[in-house]
């Protein structure tokens, strides 16, 4: 598809040596979250990440969606693209990136990361509002999604389902974020709008048959317009933009709290 030029700012992006990805074992951080949810971290995990986002902008098949909501129609504040599991992916790197994934988490998975699902964030006013994936959050089974992040630092914010204080972790170009246990019953994640971001991130989704099918996730019923379409950042932007506060430091400042989200709507279940 024709598409917009999107916006890299190369003097943030460090990515040296080979293409490829890092062991696994002594890298990744666990932070449990509570409610039986964690997520892990493992900066870095891609090297030479700036080849893999100029492969993946020029030869991913992306999708401008709109999804029907109520009696109007609207625009996916994002790119999308998706890999059913068997599909090839569009990156050999992407395989390697599966593969390991797999052989690292099997014991407590149980099986293999099957699907891909690829975001593509512009810039700061592309969001994905608060949600559980669809599917996992309504299965009483434990899962795992697995998001290799590249391009532009974005926080990655969580919140309890419940209720209470959330967090914002700074994902950074060639990291690696795995969200495991209850998550996606218990908590909600969203990738905010923000003023600050001036870079495109793509974000990469592996995830297992378990919960989810052999289908990649589809736009949420959370992108609804007062949610996700409004390109001014006057909504979960800038309600919870850990971004406006200053919080564009160090990659995983789980303590940089999202009040403010909180009192986001339980939107889109
Ligand atoms: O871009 C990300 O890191 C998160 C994407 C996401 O939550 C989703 O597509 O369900």
């Amino acid at each position: 598809m024709a598409m917009d030029p999107v916006v890299v700012q190369p003097s943030l992006l460090h990515s040296d040596g080979p293409l490829g990805v890092r062991a696994l074992t002594g890298a990744v951080e666990r932070r449990p979250l509570g409610d039986g949810a964690w997520v892990d971290l493992c900066p870095g995990f891609v090297t030479a990440a700036d080849q893999l986002f100029d492969a993946l902008i020029e030869s991913v098949p992306w999708r401008d969606e709109r999804v029907h909501m109520y009696d109007s129609v609207v625009r996916v504040p994002r790119l999308l693209a998706g890999y059913a599991a068997g599909e090839t992916l569009p990156h050999a790197m992407l395989e390697t990136a599966r593969s390991q994934l797999s052989v690292h988490y099997r014991s407590e998975l149980g099986e293999p990361f099957a699907s891909a699902g690829l975001c593509l964030y512009r810039d700061g006013r592309d969001s994905v509002a608060w949600h559980g994936d669809r599917v996992a959050r309504d299965s009483p089974e434990d899962t795992m999604v697995a998001i290799l992040s590249l391009g532009a630092r974005r926080p990655f914010a969580l919140r309890p389902r419940a209720g209470g204080a959330g967090l914002r972790l700074q994902i950074g170009h060639g990291d690696l974020l795995v969200m495991g246990g209850s998550c996606q019953r218990t908590w909600l994640h969203a990738i905010p709008k923000t003023a600050r971001c001036l870079g495109a991130r793509i974000s990469v989704q592996f995830r297992p048959l378990k919960g989810f099918g052999d289908r990649p996730s589809r736009p949420h019923r959370a992108d609804r317009p007062h949610q996700a379409d409004r390109a001014d950042g006057a909504d979960g932007g800038a309600r919870g933009d850990g971004a406006a506060r200053g919080d564009g430091g160090a990659r995983g400042d789980g303590a940089a709290r999202d009040d403010g989200a909180a009192r986001d709507d339980r939107d889109g279940r």
